[in-house]
């Protein structure tokens, strides 16, 4: 209809896309570099069908061309109708069966993968964590540990970690694109899944549930470190002790303004299950405040302040007695300082 140059925008549109999102795999924040072993199997089921498609295609363009050039109308010869193939009870057996046989090959590592993937028998031998997801950030409850965390989940390398996943309010589904597939995260029941990451480094997680108007700031990390690391983490994080009182006086007053002022109703620290906010023992050593901004003072003081500017619809907006900027900032030198361990998403390769 709109003839070749309605064709060329859409190859030019068509081109641009594909440029733009050749932009947008984000190093360990893509399920095309797997680093793990769920996206492993998933990135295996990408390319095995894919092969087989390939496969399909050259085959099917052989055919056409060969039929294009050789079955051309020949000069003196513009009268001539071919031998009438229709209704060939042979070609259609033919191009009915390779179809079916394509389709079962395809099946058979897929229907593998998903019950493997999908294997909680060995739970009780590993790591199992409680993962609830939350309007707009995740929490880590380490079953059996004493430890709780938000936002940053600490695993070792070549250890399958089991999550038992719910939600306390909507629907959420739980991805680290380069170590494992998605699970959803629902308030009626418990989902599990399997994790096990090869190398240590931070792994981005998402959200990939439309959960509300934050949605898609709904981050966390995924921090992989060694065996020896993990071990040295969870002995670190076991001796916390929620009651010290920092050495620094504006820390001091920090943690008097922090109890005074609701914010511990809602932010445990040490190993307290309760997850109405995100627990704050190893707040000094997150890799983002609230999930998502550079962890810096500057951003803690404006998050405290007006945390709906940053979030917009979090449960915390409006959930205490408006803070003055220097009291924002003393809670900040208190949060700061909370850093019980060495081993920190910095130290496994930020
Ligand atoms: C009604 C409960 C509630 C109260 C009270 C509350 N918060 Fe929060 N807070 C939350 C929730 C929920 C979040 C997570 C918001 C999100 O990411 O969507 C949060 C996030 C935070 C974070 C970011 C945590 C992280 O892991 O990155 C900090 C820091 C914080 N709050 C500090 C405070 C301080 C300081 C006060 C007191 C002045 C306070 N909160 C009062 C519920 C509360
Ligand atoms: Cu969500």
């Amino acid at each position: 209809m709109k003839g070749w140059m309605g064709k060329s925008k859409a190859l030019l549109l068509f081109t641009m896309l594909a440029l733009f999102l050749a932009g947008c795999g984000k190093e360990n924040l893509t399920a095309l570099e797997p680093k793990g072993y769920g996206a492993e199997v998933s990135m295996d089921l990408i390319v095995f069908p894919l092969m087989i498609m390939i496969g399909v295609f050259i085959v099917v363009m052989l055919i056409y061309v060969i039929a294009l050039v050789r079955f051309r109308k020949k000069k003196g010869q513009e009268d001539f109708i071919p031998k009438q193939v229709e209704g060939n009870h042979k070609l259609e057996t033919i191009w009915t069966v390779i179809p079916i046989i394509l389709v079962l090959f395809i099946a058979v590592p897929t229907v593998f993968a998903t019950f493997d993937l999908a294997d909680d028998s060995q739970a009780s031998e590993h790591i199992n964590v409680e993962v609830t997801g939350n309007q707009y950030w995740w929490h880590f409850n380490y079953a059996g540990e004493e430890i709780v965390t938000s936002q940053d989940l600490y695993i070792p390398t070549g250890e399958r970690v089991y999550l038992n996943m719910q939600s306390s309010d909507v629907i959420h589904s739980f991805w680290i694109p380069s170590i494992a597939g998605k699970m959803d995260v629902n308030p009626e029941n418990v989902n599990t899944m399997y994790i096990e990451a090869n190398e240590e480094g931070v792994y981005w997680g998402k959200c990939a549930e439309l959960c509300g108007p934050s949605h898609s700031l709904m981050d966390f990390k995924v921090v992989v470190v060694s065996p020896e690391e993990y071990d040295q983490w969870v002995s670190d994080m076991q001796s916390v002790d929620p009651e010290s009182v920092p050495e620094d006086a504006v820390a001091q007053e920090g943690q008097e303004l922090f109890e005074a002022n609701s914010c511990v109703a809602c932010h445990a620290i040490g190993s307290s299950p309760a997850a109405t906010g995100p627990n704050l023992t190893n707040f000094g050593d997150r890799s983002t405040v609230a999930g998502i901004l550079e962890p810096t003072k500057e951003n803690l003081v404006d998050w405290i302040m007006d945390p709906e500017s940053i979030k917009p619809g979090n449960k915390m907006t409006g959930a205490y007695p408006s803070i003055s900027e220097e009291e924002a900032n003393s809670i900040a030198e208190y949060l700061m300082q909370l850093k019980p361990s060495e081993i920190t998403p910095e130290s496994a390769g930020n």
